[in-house]
């Protein structure tokens, strides 16, 4: 009951149009290895990593011709021969995210970074991932979806979520402190506003636009700074917060200038966590003050297996939930232009099933 042949958005070349097919061949049963599962995709929500991909703007370039995504859900159709101890089994259903594999034995791997594997490889940029109907993935790295969670509610927390769950985990913040999310109407964004409400911290929302603004607000943001109307960033945010400045900030944005006043608006002894990836930027930081105010700077790369599931579990509780457009697979040529233009307002999931 597999298809020879599937839809699927294809990235032939960095500046050549996407090309939306309905004829890509799909890799069949027999032809999996061990260790690989084919499953058949629900849905996929669309990160502007996708976009960075697709525009070939990171100094690190993706494979070509590439099928992006990594924020796919769906069911196990089927698990290569001579698979041993397979943690998941046909039918199941699961979330392909970044991290499509992981040697599980290098240091970084053995010390719970394994986003960092020697050997890793990623969905949507070193293999194809999940804007088509089908996708081989690796059953060790697959994540199970709680059965309360709908598959399009469960797509972006595979990316999105379990990035800023994991950034606001390391972030050194307790309870009733202070946290900045700039890029907070966007799609990680707007999920860390409210990973950090979840677990009882004081959000500073920025982004620009109402839209944005109401999002972030209605989320639980208790402050609100648009930075394309504010006059002063940091004087903004030490007025939000009592005059001291914030224990930590999310970097979310995919722009440089986001991260420019971070030193300046953050309270002494606080916490940058590096998330966003824009293209060749540099990271910028006055080395006195990231001295005299004792400022840990961390980056923060997505999540590892464990970080997954304990970010679909909060989901899955109903804690976070993803605000998201349905849109079709032929939609994904615009939300690209959408997401370089700033107006996507949290995420859109694209239905691969129609
Ligand atoms: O593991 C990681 N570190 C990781 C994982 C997933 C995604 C990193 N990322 C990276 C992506 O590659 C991208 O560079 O995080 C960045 C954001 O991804 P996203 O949330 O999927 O993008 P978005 O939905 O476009 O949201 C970005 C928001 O930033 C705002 C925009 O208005 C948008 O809402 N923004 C911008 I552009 N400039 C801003 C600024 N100066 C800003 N917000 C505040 N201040
Ligand atoms: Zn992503």
């Amino acid at each position: 009951q597999i298809p020879k042949t599937q839809k699927a958005a294809i990235v032939e070349s960095n500046d050549a149009p996407l090309r939306v097919v309905s004829d890509h061949p799909v890799k069949q049963p027999g032809e999996l290895a061990p260790g690989e599962c084919l499953v058949r995709l629900d849905c996929s929500g669309v990160c502007h990593t996708d976009l960075h991909a697709r525009k070939g703007d990171w100094p690190v370039p993706a494979k070509l011709p590439l099928i992006g995504g990594h924020e796919g859900v769906g069911i196990v159709v089927a698990v290569g021969a001579h698979t041993q101890d397979s943690p998941v089994k046909l039918g199941d259903r699961v979330g392909i995210k970044w991290l499509a594999y992981s040697c599980l034995d290098c240091e970084p791997c053995r010390k719970g970074i394994e986003q960092s594997c020697e050997k890793g490889k990623y969905s949507g940029f070193t293999v194809d991932g999940t804007f088509s109907q089908y996708v081989v993935s690796y059953v060790n790295h697959v994540t199970p979806i709680p059965s309360s969670l709908p598959s399009d509610e469960a797509a972006s927390i595979l990316c999105a979520g379990v990035t800023v769950y994991r950034a606001i985990k390391y972030s050194n913040t307790h309870i009733g402190d202070w946290i900045v999310l700039p890029g907070a109407g966007g799609g990680l964004g707007h999920l860390a506003v409210q990973y950090a409400v979840a677990m009882g911290l004081r959000v500073v929302a920025i982004d620009t636009g109402a839209e944005k603004k109401n999002l972030c607000t209605k989320l639980g943001a208790e402050a609100w700074v648009d930075f394309k109307e504010t006059k002063d960033l940091v004087g903004d945010i030490k007025a939000a917060t009592g005059g001291k400045g914030a224990h930590a900030a999310v970097v979310t944005a995919a722009t440089g200038a986001a991260y420019a006043q971070a030193i300046d608006y953050l309270r002494p002894g606080g916490t940058l966590m590096v998330v966003g990836l824009p293209a060749q930027a540099k990271l910028s930081a006055d080395i006195f003050f990231t001295v005299i105010k004792s400022i840990n700077i961390v980056g923060s790369y997505v999540g590892n297996r464990q970080d997954a599931r304990e970010a679909l579990d909060i989901a899955a509780r109903g804690k976070v939930k993803c605000f998201f457009e349905s849109k079709p697979l032929s939609a994904l040529s615009e939300v690209y232009e959408g997401l370089e233009q700033g107006k996507i307002v949290g995420r859109v999931v694209l239905n691969m099933t129609d």
